[in-house]
């Protein structure tokens, strides 16, 4: 049983002082819709200076030491070299992300294509990332599979769960003792009639068969409009399989916009879970990512403020009196028990972010901090020429 955490103020700094949120290092290239991607000056040429604009965001936020890493938009020839680069800066490698959907051999699937020679193809590159996770470090290889059909008859639906759970099973089977498979899940798209993991249940289903380092990622952007995803996040948690989240939010699909920006309450209620299923302890082993492209507006200060919107959720979250929510639970106080959770959310917490801010020697308000560092306007002027990265690179 979980014991629920206790409110005192000291706890919440503590848990505050020590929450990490990892960035991706596909945000700060660029990205964009099906019309236009459209460029913006300053934006990185390849993986050395992505990292360099991360350790930006965490250098005002002290909030975001690692980076997860996209193979192959960040395939460099000496991942040891990445990993010292990015600890010169200040930061970590964190989480490495596969990639098979951008080859032209994944037009039908990558691992439950019903052609073996792709699926192999397939494997190899997740087989891939995991010696890129040796090199770097890593602890988490994330799985997310564009796998699915169009029309209905397309291809056997059953073949290919057999298909991606003998895949599942060889990665997971190439995994040291201390390295994870997280897998992500997504309700359509690219695929339009079925996906291969489409849920929740899906995924975790899969992990159970593959052994206890086997988690799921909880992409806040993968759902059908109105699920409730803080109880897949009680759920998991309860399960432990709650493994990662890949934060962002959505208005229609899969927006990718900024954490928080949607819907806030949705993420304070996310969060509430999160620490009532004890998962802010020092010791957690969910990673909390983000997930988002920043297509129109600055991508470091995008990144800077959807870290600002977890940590104020947070915040919010670790606020509900555990107690007083209890005794109204119990007695059946529908309106106390409501009154409880509001009185947290209700609560500004920007004052307590920025006196925990200038406790540990950052300006209080990262966002201006950023802008008064002339960073943006420097890295314009010294990154002309090249190509910029974006989501072919
Ligand atoms: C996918 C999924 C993955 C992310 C890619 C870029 O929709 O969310 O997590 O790596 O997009
Ligand atoms: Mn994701």
């Amino acid at each position: 049983m979980v014991t629920p955490h206790a409110a005192s103020h000291s706890d919440t700094l503590a848990v505050l002082r020590r929450q990490h949120i990892e960035l991706p290092s596909w945000a700060f290239g660029n990205s964009g819709t099906r019309f236009k991607v459209f460029g913006q000056p300053g934006v990185p040429r390849d993986p050395w200076e992505k990292l360099a604009d991360a350790a930006q965001v965490h250098r005002h936020t002290g909030a975001a030491p690692t980076v997860a890493l996209h193979i192959p938009w960040d395939r460099v020839d000496d991942y040891s070299a990445l990993a010292d680069h990015a600890r010169d800066l200040g930061i970590g490698i964190g989480t490495i992300n596969a990639n098979v959907f951008q080859d032209d051999d994944y037009r039908l699937g990558s691992v439950t294509n019903s052609d073996p020679r792709v699926r192999r193809k397939a494997i190899d590159h997740l087989l891939e990332c995991v010696d890129v996770m040796d090199a770097t470090g890593s602890r988490d290889l994330k799985l997310w599979f564009a796998d699915g059909t169009n029309y209905p008859g397309q291809d056997d639906l059953r073949s290919r769960q057999d298909r991606l759970a003998e895949a599942l099973r060889e990665v997971y089977g190439r995994l040291a003792p201390h390295q994870r498979l997280q897998l992500e899940y997504k309700l359509f798209e690219p695929a339009f009639y079925a996906t291969d993991v489409p849920d929740w249940g899906t995924a975790y289903a899969h992990c159970l068969e593959l052994g206890e380092r086997a988690v799921v990622c909880v992409d806040t952007g993968h759902h059908a409009a109105h699920t409730n995803i803080e109880f897949i996040v009680a759920f998991l948690l309860r399960a432990g399989r709650l493994g990662a989240f890949d934060f962002n939010s959505r208005f229609y699909a899969d927006d990718d916009l900024m954490v928080g920006a949607a819907d806030p309450f949705q993420l304070f209620r996310i969060m509430y879970e999160v620490v009532r299923g004890g998962a802010m302890a020092a010791d957690t082993q969910v990673a909390f990512m983000l997930d988002q492209c920043h297509n129109i507006e600055p991508k470091i200060a995008g990144q800077i403020r959807s870290v600002m919107n977890v940590q104020e959720a947070t915040a919010k979250a670790l606020l509900v009196d555990p107690d007083a929510l209890a005794r109204a639970q119990e007695a059946g106080d529908v309106l106390g028990a409501n009154a409880v959770l509001m009185d947290a959310y209700n609560t500004d917490v920007r004052p307590l972010l920025a006196d925990l801010r200038e406790e540990q020697g950052l300006h209080p308000d990262p966002m201006a901090a950023h802008a008064a560092s002339g960073y943006a306007e420097r890295v314009a002027q010294e990154r002309r020429g090249g190509a910029q990265a974006g989501w072919g690179a």
